[in-house]
């Protein structure tokens, strides 16, 4: 059985109180029920984590590589700042797929940069939750 670890970054855990038009109406709760429903199709097992904080990402990502086989990440805000999150990635062994619920090409110019995804797999974005599920599938496919 494969093991994910699903990285959730800043706000996110405040989804569905706020900008609804941008994010939808959905929660993190609701997103990972959805994770779990995929998971229990894939029969992979998840470890699902939120965080506001840079440095406890970059703490999860270091201690991932004995305990998990891939990583799903939503890095959040950090996706366009984070040189921290990113070398952290870089230097796990682990295949990493990155996640956005919006389309960050669409929006301000500040969001039209990513970090991670040249250290990434691959990246999902645009489909809402949906992006969350596929990326997972997509991480599955890649490391089966
Ligand atoms: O589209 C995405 O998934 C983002 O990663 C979401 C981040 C944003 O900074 C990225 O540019 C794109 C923001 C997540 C926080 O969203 C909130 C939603 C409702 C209330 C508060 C925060």
């Amino acid at each position: 059985m494969k093991r994910i670890l699903i990285i959730h970054g800043p706000n996110l855990d405040r989804l569905g109180t706020r900008e609804p038009q941008v994010y939808g109406k959905i929660t993190l709760k609701e997103i990972n029920a959805g994770l779990k429903k995929v998971a229990a199709k894939e029969k992979a097992r998840l470890v699902i984590a939120q965080s506001n904080h840079e440095g406890e990402i970059v703490d999860l990502i270091g201690k991932a590589a004995e305990k998990f086989d891939g990583i799903l990440i939503n890095p959040a805000a950090y996706t366009h700042t984070s040189v921290a999150i990113r070398d952290a990635l870089c230097a796990s062994s682990l295949p990493a797929v990155e996640v956005h619920l919006s389309n960050i090409y669409s929006r301000e110019e500040f969001r039209q940069k990513s970090l991670i995804s040249p250290v990434a797999k691959g990246t999902v974005l645009g489909f809402g939750p949906k992006s969350y599920y596929l990326g997972l599938e997509a991480l599955l496919d890649l490391i089966r």
